[in-house]
């Protein structure tokens, strides 16, 4: 998975309707003054169909994905933001208090393991949090009615 590729510059892969790319984005945007170090791609849910850029990056086709200047590929909000933190930040989001950021870390985990689930538009699994945001159109690979979250906890006839 990693890469070995130098850029000049990292790629952030973002779409614009996705919370887990909002958290990185978030990131990028208080911190600011990452221009030229940092190169968002914003993608639309046709790129996430197709693949394109995204899959060399992350083979789940999901974003957020980052590809560093060093030429690692990464995927996972967390990850991304670790990594930015590690790499770029300033130590200005770091809690001073200890239970404080262990509480952060707690609503981190129960949000990515309890509430997005797979959180996947593939057939048959569960996509919880896909009904707050995603658009109630098909994809090239989905059918209209499986869009619609609530149908696809349905069993299959
Ligand atoms: N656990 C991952 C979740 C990433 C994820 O599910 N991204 C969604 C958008 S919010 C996505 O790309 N879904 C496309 C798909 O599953 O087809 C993270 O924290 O980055």
């Amino acid at each position: 998975m990693g890469g070995t590729t130098q850029t000049k510059k990292c790629f952030f892969y973002d779409v614009k309707h996705s919370n887990n790319s909002a958290r990185v984005r978030l990131w990028l945007k208080v911190h600011g003054g990452l221009g030229d170090h940092i190169e968002t791609v914003t993608l639309t849910h046709a790129d996430l169909d197709g693949g394109g850029k995204l899959v060399e990056v992350n083979p789940l086709k999901k974003v957020p994905a980052f590809l560093t200047d060093n030429g690692l590929k990464l995927f996972e909000s967390f990850v991304i933001l670790s990594y930015l933190e590690d790499r770029f930040g300033d130590g200005r989001f770091i809690l001073a208090n200890v239970e404080d950021r262990a509480l952060v870390q707690l609503f981190v985990r129960i949000h990515d393991i309890y509430i997005s689930s797979p959180n996947c538009t593939q057939s048959n699994f569960s996509h919880t949090q896909g009904c707050m945001y995603l658009d109630p159109y098909p994809t090239n690979i989905h059918q209209k009615e499986e869009q619609c979250p609530i149908l696809l906890y349905a069993p299959p006839n």
